[in-house]
């Protein structure tokens, strides 16, 4: 059986990059219990979280999963901290992986930035824990984003160096699926960055809750060239900001870049925006609606997530409880 795992960190407000490169290619991965989505908390404090906002943020990220078409009866989504056998079997994982590997790892490079020696050992081994996410289930399907490529091949030298180790096939292997037009959704400041919710700039974003003034105005102030757009995709090479407005479009309105420009070819970007901003609002505003919906009605929310917890740790401990065993650690009953 192929099981599907994945994840969101809690720490910020769900963006467009988020929904149009991981959560809606979730939508129809649901199959039961062979489909597990978790709010990655643990995951989130790798860097400096508030208490109480990130409580706050987790719930409002679970309520922003089921709006977008996530169903607790048709899949299992559930916190990550709720099921402790992610972090039992990310010790081993600390055990069986490199330093030299996670040197290698680009998101801590970007994330930790120029000051190293100061980011937490948290953030270093977070490919450890991700590897861990997936393997505690024996999940075989990530569908992630573009950014997170490189983790999974870790992920996958972790397991594949786990089952060397201890003589055995027990962990499997991965397989990344990085879907559609807008695998890497880019800032809109700066379309060499990927959009992202703890961008210190709001108007870097498209946030899933930003009522319809706040996305026009963030996209009418969008980066972009003076050239008008180019009829054919080849026009966008070197053009990151227009390639990044195009792939939106295209994304959210379930067509292509080519059948985007061949209808907005040779237009200047003040109409092109126009018609971004007015799709955009159309696709987020039954979303913001449901919500609203769930987070008047927390306890709802709250006994989804432990149900969901409940099926994970369900599957998830004698899987952990088999690694243990594997690694030579005594039964503690
Ligand atoms: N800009 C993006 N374009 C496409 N996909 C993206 N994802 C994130 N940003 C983009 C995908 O969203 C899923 C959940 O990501 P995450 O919350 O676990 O961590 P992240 O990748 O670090 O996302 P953020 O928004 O940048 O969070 P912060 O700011 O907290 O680090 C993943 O599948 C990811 O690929």
């Amino acid at each position: 059986m192929q099981r599907v795992f994945s994840g969101i960190q809690p720490s910020g407000i769900p963006t467009l990059g988020n929904y149009l490169g991981a959560i809606r290619n979730w939508v129809p991965m649901q199959n039961g219990d062979a489909s597990l989505f978790c709010v990655v908390d643990q995951h989130a404090i790798t860097v400096w979280q508030d208490p109480k906002e990130l409580a706050r943020q987790t719930r409002e990220m679970a309520a922003a999963l089921i709006a977008c078409g996530l169903d607790p009866e048709r899949c299992i989504l559930f916190v990550q901290s709720h099921v402790p056998a992610h972090a039992r079997l990310a010790w081993i994982f600390n055990c069986v992986a490199r330093i030299g590997w996670l040197n290698r790892m680009t998101q801590f490079k970007d994330k930790a930035g120029k000051d190293r020696e100061g980011a937490s050992v948290g953030l270093y081994v977070y490919p450890n824990l991700m590897a861990a996410d997936i393997h505690t289930y024996h999940a075989t399907q990530v569908p992630v984003g573009d950014d997170q490529k490189q983790h999974l091949e870790l992920a996958n030298d972790i397991a594949q160096k786990f089952n060397h180790d201890y003589g055995v096939e027990f962990f499997p292997t991965i397989e990344p699926l990085i879907q559609g037009v807008a695998a890497r959704v880019m800032s809109l400041r700066d379309g060499s960055k990927k959009m992202s919710k703890s961008d210190p700039s709001d108007q870097s974003r498209i946030n899933l809750t930003d009522d319809a003034d706040t996305v026009a105005l963030k996209i009418r102030r969008a980066k972009t060239d003076p050239e008008p757009l180019p009829s054919e995709t080849r026009g966008l090479e070197a053009r990151p900001e227009a390639r990044n407005l195009v792939g939106i479009l295209a994304a959210i309105t379930d067509s292509t870049a080519d059948a985007v420009l061949s209808e907005h070819g040779g237009k200047g970007f003040g109409a092109f925006k126009e018609v971004l901003a007015e799709a955009l609002v159309a696709k987020l505003s039954p979303i913001q609606a449901e919500m609203k919906r769930l987070l008047d009605d927390p306890a709802t929310v709250d006994a989804a997530l432990r149900r969901g917890a409940g099926k994970a740790a369900g599957i998830a401990d004698p899987i952990v409880r088999r690694a243990e065993e594997l690694v030579g650690f005594l039964p503690a009953r």
